[in-house]
């Protein structure tokens, strides 16, 4: 099967990339990326010479750049993880949201609609829906679409645009809708490993508002099995939440964070709230679970212990990142090859 992953350099996607790998001997993988600051090849060092990867620099939004990338491959199977995914990105500046979270999903579902695919999954988010009141029942697939930040707002758009291109040409789309992740590779700008990683270098750790805000949270390869099964059992046309009833207040896991590595919490510092802070989000994952047989195997309190012996170990990965200079690594490797690389994934 010959699958394009976009934004496969990126936390979710290059975990993705390694499950999809291992568990699927037939599987191509072809990864479309623009390398935004969010993206880094050294996420995927262990897989980069395995002969059904083949890595792409480009933009989702970008036509002519997908158009041929999708007459060159035939693909069986689109996953769109790119995405500019930072709440506090998006209030600060919504325009790159626009570009790559709306038109560049409508970029690929008009090639997807003219060269032919089996299924388009797009990876889409909780924040959709909204925020929860503190009795609120979690989020199901029909709850309304309520999106409060820039982020959010974009997303919904993409999901809605998903959905018309399923009714309108036929296109055998998926959404799925994922509560917040945590996991190795993860960007240190997002809560926990920003945590882990300041905690780590005895910085203080910025907590928004009061800290009661409410987050149901995910380890990455619970999601990634999520979104496998989806590829292989789900139906065209449909929403899938993903989540692992796993809420927990910001300080708690923050508190958490600084138990785990024996420091104090004088290291916590409270610091004026996120414009428009949604207070808690919940999933319900009843759908998957009956219809796809998906479960999660972590939760987070179990996994902390795990995750932060990652930080520790691969301190030189995040080190760098919070440096700028992880994006030496393109130059490095592939710069050099990137006629190869772009015109001829390997494996095909
Ligand atoms: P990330 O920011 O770590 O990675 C995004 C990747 O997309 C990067 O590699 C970046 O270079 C690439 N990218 C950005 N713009 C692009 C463009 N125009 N063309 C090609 N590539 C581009 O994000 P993530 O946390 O891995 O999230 C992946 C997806 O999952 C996103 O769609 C996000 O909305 C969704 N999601 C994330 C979470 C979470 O907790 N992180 C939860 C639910 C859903
Ligand atoms: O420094 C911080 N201090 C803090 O209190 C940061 C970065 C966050 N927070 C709070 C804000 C949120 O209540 O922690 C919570 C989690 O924040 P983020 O890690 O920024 O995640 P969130 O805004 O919930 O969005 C995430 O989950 C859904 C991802 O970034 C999205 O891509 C995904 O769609």
């Amino acid at each position: 099967m010959r699958v394009l992953v976009t934004g496969g350099a990126g936390f979710i996607g290059s975990n993705f990339i390694r499950h999809a790998l291992q568990v699927h001997a037939d599987w191509y993988i072809t990864n479309l990326d623009k390398l935004t600051y969010a993206g880094n090849l050294e996420n995927l060092r262990d897989i980069e010479g395995d002969s059904r990867y083949s890595f792409v620099k480009g933009d989702i939004a970008d036509r002519q750049v997908v158009d041929s990338l999708f007459k060159e491959n035939h693909f069986d199977v689109v996953v769109n993880f790119a995405a500019e995914s930072h709440v506090d990105r998006s209030i600060l500046d919504p325009a790159p949201f626009i570009d790559t979270n709306i038109k560049g999903t409508q970029v690929l579902l008009e090639a997807a609609r003219h060269h032919g695919i089996s299924k388009f999954v797009q990876v889409s988010t909780d924040e959709v829906y909204g925020s929860l009141g503190p009795g609120d029942p979690p989020f199901i697939e029909e709850s309304l679409l309520q999106p409060n930040s820039p982020y959010a707002a974009s997303k919904a758009a993409a999901d809605m645009m998903v959905r018309a291109y399923c009714r309108t040409y036929g296109l055998p789309t998926i959404v799925t809708r994922c509560s917040n992740n945590y996991g190795p590779y993860q960007f240190p700008e997002k809560l926990i490993p920003l945590m882990i990683t300041n905690a780590l270098e005895d910085k203080p750790l910025p907590v928004y508002g009061d800290g009661q805000n409410v987050r149901d949270w995910i380890h990455v390869e619970d999601h990634c099995r999520a979104i496998d099964l989806v590829i292989q059992g789900g139906q065209a046309g449909e929403v899938y939440n993903i989540g692992a009833s796993c809420e927990m207040k910001n300080l708690d896991v923050v508190r958490a964070v600084l138990g785990v590595l024996g420091k104090p919490e004088s290291l916590i510092t409270f610091v004026p709230d996120r414009p428009g802070h949604d207070r808690r989000y919940a999933i319900d994952a009843t759908k998957i679970s009956k219809e796809l047989g998906w479960k999660p195997r972590y939760r987070l309190l179990d996994a902390l212990p795990e995750l932060v012996r990652w930080y520790r170990d691969n301190e030189t990965w995040w080190r760098r990142i919070k440096a700028g200079e992880y994006k030496n690594y393109y130059e490095k490797v592939y710069s050099r090859r990137s006629a190869s690389v772009t015109a001829s994934p390997k494996g095909k």
